[in-house]
């Protein structure tokens, strides 16, 4: 199986997890990207009475196009549940590291204010140690790149503004915000993702020290369901 059909399988699985009249945290990536079309179908095949809320500019294009109803996080209210990918997950702790896709800012304010926040990974992103070879993206104020970037030299985090692929010029996320991508020994998730906010400049850090719950999408028949 390719790492599309593992991302599928737990994009399928995740979708029943929907009720009628939840409110949907819907995340941004490649597999959560499936999860909404899946959603979407189910929208228009059962008339499953939902709303999402999008946490990426790519998310709500993607949404809406499947005809997925969708609400600001103020019209929302409460959040039943959000569901997003991420780029690894520690075996253990469940501790994340997401935000290769640049969207890591609102992602965090949606998974965390959920009811309940359930990750979708292929088992490629499961690893024994967080960021031993996945850099943690930092959003960072734009006028304050040089001093934010300064100091990253200084904590020997070989920092690197993330540039973008489509224009000339650094990433600009959907806040108008720059990334910089740093390497940090992470032995407490929960310390360093406090550490790394606290760098003046710093709006926000790929670090996620709580989910809920991790579907693995593996070579198994069975999607294995990871839990704390
Ligand atoms: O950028 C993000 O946080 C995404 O969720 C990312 O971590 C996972 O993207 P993928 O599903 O395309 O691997």
């Amino acid at each position: 199986e390719t790492q599309d059909d593992l991302k599928l399988k737990v994009a399928q699985e995740a979708s029943k997890l929907v009720k009628d009249e939840m409110v949907i945290g819907l995340g941004s990536g490649s597999t959560s990207n499936m999860f909404i079309k899946e959603l979407g179908k189910r929208v228009l095949e059962e008339e499953l009475y939902i709303y999402g809320v999008p946490t990426s500019f790519d998310a709500k294009m993607l949404a809406s196009q499947c005809g997925i109803p969708l609400v600001s996080l103020d019209q929302a209210g409460q959040i039943d549940l959000a569901v997003d990918g991420a780029d690894e997950v520690e075996e253990g702790t469940l501790s994340l590291i997401k935000g290769g896709g640049g969207c890591h800012t609102m992602e965090k304010v949606i998974d965390y204010c959920a009811k309940e926040f359930v990750v979708l990974v292929d088992e490629s992103k499961v690893v024994p140690s967080l960021g031993e070879n996945t850099p943690v993206p930092l959003e960072v104020l734009p006028f304050a790149y040089s001093t934010v970037l300064n100091t990253l030299l200084e904590m020997n985090t070989a920092p690197s503004i993330r540039v973008s692929g489509g224009k000339m010029g650094p990433v600009i996320t959907d806040n108008g915000n720059m990334i910089i991508d740093v390497f940090t020994k992470i032995d407490e998730a929960a310390v360093k993702e406090k550490e790394l906010n606290n760098i003046v400049g710093v709006v926000e850090n790929g670090i996620f020290s709580k989910c809920d719950k991790v579907l693995v999408g593996n070579s198994s028949k069975k999607v294995k369901v990871l839990k704390k």
